[in-house]
């Protein structure tokens, strides 16, 4: 069955950073409605939306109360219906942020869970035994510290893989999975178009033995919830998976699998990072390494998966800043990660803002750093003995706040965002760096991505052709695409470097998109311009490849 999605592009909203209507200083969802022209100009046909559940907020609502209810800084289920049918009369469907390997610690389930052992919804959770201040076992939260937090009331440790305030739920349950299932249901008849699903590769996980990512039981339960719910209907879902390998994004997404459309695999965003180390380390990104990375996903999932296509989200850097260069270049390399990623087959997804080549936002104190995730590390390395000033630069490299920054819809004050005070501050750079002055220069970042989003509706190849590496150095990310005996060829020079390169084998029948206006290309003697990046129709000359 041909799938919504196969052609469209997604485009996902962080709801606190959006645009917000009551000058309360928080985004919500009537700004989202209120935006939702600017986005079907862009052309998307979907918005995942990050939570916009009733929370606590202690980790910006991956933290959720009650899954059938709406944070009341965000709105009200009335809002959230408007939106769905708002979005629908633009052709833009939501996708949901399905967060279901912990709730909150003040929902319902866990508040009763934790009044004794006795309690119905006990097993909801994951308790164990051990002596306080001695550990069930030596699981780590992503958050810092012992993934066990001990209850004195029921004197068991409880397990949570992220803050302490996110009780890890117990997959292992039948009842706790149907009532999940149940939960979903409801979401899918409201009328959305998908689940974006929260690290799902950890539901499977065997606590006792520190088994966390692709437990033994996940893809059983990723089936079960496929035919308790969405199955069979025209509905994508994305699976998060940090541990996913191209095996294993088969298993998940192969079209006769029942299982799920898509997962986000992070090995190319992870480039910088050496295993076994921290995020927080980080060293040069090595293109060779991520060309190769690319290229592999490209061919194993051809035909057996599907890929999804992202440079970033609301837990990674802004892209331009951590692949492109955000000073000289920064329009141009915003363009080149643009044509690049979207020449790729697979569903493309742009974070809010990467549209305009939004860019990191560094702070000089950790007294300006809100995400938990960059805050808990900073106390337990600074406890360790590390340095303030290394920890600030590490932060500014990789914090979730760079994406998280409030938009900036024009030039006025706090960009137009609110009326109120932020809850987080603007990047200063709003006056000059806004949507409104995207939209007004035809040559801007924006109309690059509203072009690419067009082609790919309109142009099959793009959808379904082949990927071919072509072979460069590595400052040049080349490959093709093939469908039908038609070639697009896509070049991509991602330094700041002039680069020579020679394609004899290719015949130039028509430029499709290019970073640099009014430029011709030779394919025998391209000397490309620092990040110039195109696709292009081509004849292969000996034949076709
Ligand atoms: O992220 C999963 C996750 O593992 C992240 O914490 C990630 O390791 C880190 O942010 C990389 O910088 C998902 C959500 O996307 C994230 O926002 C949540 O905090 C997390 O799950 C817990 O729900
Ligand atoms: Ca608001």
């Amino acid at each position: 069955m041909k799938q919504w999605w196969q052609d469209k592009v997604i485009y996902q909203i962080y709801p606190k950073s959006f645009k917000d209507s009551n000058g309360d200083g928080i985004g919500d969802i009537p700004g989202i409605i209120s935006q939702l022209d600017y986005l079907a100009d862009l052309g998307i046909g979907g918005i995942w939306l990050s939570p916009v559940y009733a929370s606590p907020q202690v980790d910006n609502g991956y933290d959720i109360s009650d899954y059938e209810g709406i944070n009341p800084d965000y709105g009200t289920m009335a809002d959230m219906k408007q939106l769905i049918a708002e979005a629908e009369k633009r052709d833009i469907k939501i996708i949901m942020d399905l967060v279901v390997n912990h709730t909150s610690d003040q929902h319902a389930w866990f508040i009763d869970a934790s009044q004794s052992k006795d309690s119905e919804y006990r097993d909801f959770y994951i308790w164990r035994d051990g002596a306080e201040g001695e550990f069930p076992n030596a699981l780590q939260s992503t958050f810092s510290g012992p993934a066990w937090q001990f209850d004195p009331k029921t004197n068991q440790y409880f397990l949570h893989l992220f803050a302490k305030e996110q009780p890890d739920l117990n997959w292992e349950n039948e009842k706790l999975r149907s009532a999940i299932y149940k939960m979903m249901n409801f979401w899918i008849d409201l009328g959305i178009g998908g689940f974006r699903m929260d690290v799902i590769d950890l539901i499977g996980k065997q606590p006792d033995k520190e088994i966390t990512a692709n437990g033994p039981m996940l893809h059983s339960y990723i089936k079960e919830m496929n035919q308790a719910t969405f199955g069979g209907k025209n509905f994508l879902t994305v699976g998060e998976t940090w541990g996913a390998t191209p095996k294993i994004a088969e298993e998940y997404s192969n079209p006769n699998g029942g299982e799920l459309s898509m997962v986000f695999q992070f090995e190319h965003v992870t480039v910088d990072e050496v295993p076994g180390e921290t995020k927080w380390n980080t060293h040069p990104i090595d293109f060779g390494a991520l060309k190769s990375i690319f290229a592999k996903w490209q061919t194993d999932l051809y035909q057996k998966g599907w890929n999804s296509l992202f440079w970033n989200n609301h837990d990674l850097p802004r892209a331009v800043s951590h692949f492109g260069n955000d000073k000289e270049y920064r329009e141009r390399s915003a363009k080149m990660l643009a044509i690049v990623l979207h020449g790729q087959q697979g569903t493309p997804y742009i974070y809010q803002g990467e549209e305009i080549g939004l860019t990191n936002t560094p702070v000089t104190s950790i007294d300006e750093v809100n995400d938990i995730e960059a805050r808990n590390m900073y106390n337990t390395e600074i406890a360790a003995g590390k340095k303030p000033s290394d920890l600030i630069s590490a932060i500014n490299q990789k914090s979730r706040d760079n994406a998280r920054r409030p938009l900036p819809w024009n030039a006025e004050k706090n960009g137009g965002f609110t009326t109120g005070n932020p809850w987080l501050p603007l990047n200063p750079s709003y006056q000059k760096l806004n949507f409104e002055e995207a939209l007004a220069n035809p040559n801007s970042i924006f109309y690059t991505y509203k072009k690419l989003v067009e082609l790919r509706k309109e142009n099959p190849i793009l959808v379904d052709g082949k990927f071919q590496l072509v072979d460069t150095n590595d400052s040049i990310f080349a490959y093709t695409r093939t469908l039908g005996g038609k070639t697009w060829l896509v070049v991509a020079n991602w330094t700041a470097n002039e680069e020579q390169l020679s394609l004899p084998e290719f015949k130039l029948e028509k430029i499709v998109i290019h970073n640099i206006e009014n430029k011709q290309l030779d394919l025998k003697a391209l000397a490309l311009q620092p990040y110039e990046a195109f696709i292009a129709e081509v004849i292969t000359k000996a034949g076709t490849k």
